[in-house]
């Protein structure tokens, strides 16, 4: 019932209440995954629906995002309690012309506390600002998420120029547009579905 009440703060737009609940949620011993899944993530598809079919509006798919947002906060040190020890680099953005980063920044969380030092770029990363940030920090994955249908252009840009320019970096794809085949037709070394999935692509591309 209380991941319902989650799932419904989200949809009502509740910034206020959805950190409350998802700690209460948490207290009561609820699995961290069961709240991303059922409450926070369940809650942002049911808005995507609604956007799609015209009955929300863009300020109220932000302001549900926001509060999505708000939870999400109080379940990241869970998913980024690192290990001391570094098990490697991976450079994270969201791709040229697009704006979502909620999903590349649960990617970015999970990796985190998988003992991944993540560089976070954020988000309309060109591909320069890709080439620049991996010449300054040597990553061994560069990984790059896409949002719309209409940005995933950008994203067969960047891993087309980082493969021209030789980088030595596994580069991964990701986002609900984006497809193993389509990672396979650009070149990327690796895609993964969701966050858990990012973490063992990193893993086995690394050899951890
Ligand atoms: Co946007 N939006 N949005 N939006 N938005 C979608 C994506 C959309 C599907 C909604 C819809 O129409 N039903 C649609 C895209 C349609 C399409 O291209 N086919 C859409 C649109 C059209 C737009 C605008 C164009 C609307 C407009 O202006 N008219 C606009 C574009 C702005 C831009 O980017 N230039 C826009 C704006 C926005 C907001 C700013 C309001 C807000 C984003 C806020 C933010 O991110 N800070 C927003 C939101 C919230 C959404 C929805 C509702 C939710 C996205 C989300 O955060 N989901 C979304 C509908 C939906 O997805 N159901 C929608 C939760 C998140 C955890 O999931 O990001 O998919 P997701 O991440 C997943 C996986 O994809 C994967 O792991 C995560 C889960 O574990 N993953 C990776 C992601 N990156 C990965 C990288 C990896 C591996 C896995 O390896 C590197």
């Amino acid at each position: 019932m209380a991941l319902q009440d989650i799932y419904q703060g989200i949809l009502n737009f509740d910034r206020e209440a959805v950190p409350d609940l998802v700690k209460k949620e948490l207290d009561q011993g609820t699995d961290v995954s069961a709240i991303l899944k059922q409450g926070l993530i369940a809650a942002l598809d049911e808005v995507g629906e609604r956007f799609g079919r015209g009955d929300m509006f863009l300020p109220e798919m932000l302001a549900a995002a926001e509060a999505m947002k708000a939870g999400l906060e109080v379940i990241k040190p869970l998913l980024s309690e690192a290990d001391a020890q570094a098990a490697g680099i991976v450079l994270l953005g969201t791709v040229k012309g697009d704006l979502h980063d909620i999903g590349k920044d649960l990617v970015g969380m999970m990796l985190e506390g998988a003992g991944f030092r993540v560089i976070n770029l954020g988000v309309d990363v060109h591909t320069e600002a890709f080439l620049r940030a991996v010449e300054e920090n040597k990553p061994q994955i560069v990984a790059l998420s896409a949002l719309l249908t209409t940005t995933i252009p950008a994203m067969r840009e960047t891993v087309s120029i980082l493969k021209q320019r030789d980088v030595k970096a596994k580069i991964i794809v990701g986002g609900a547009p984006v497809t193993q085949s389509f990672a396979d037709q650009i070149g990327a070394d690796g895609y993964a579905d969701d966050a858990p999935g990012a973490v063992s692509l990193v893993r086995t591309l690394l050899g951890r």
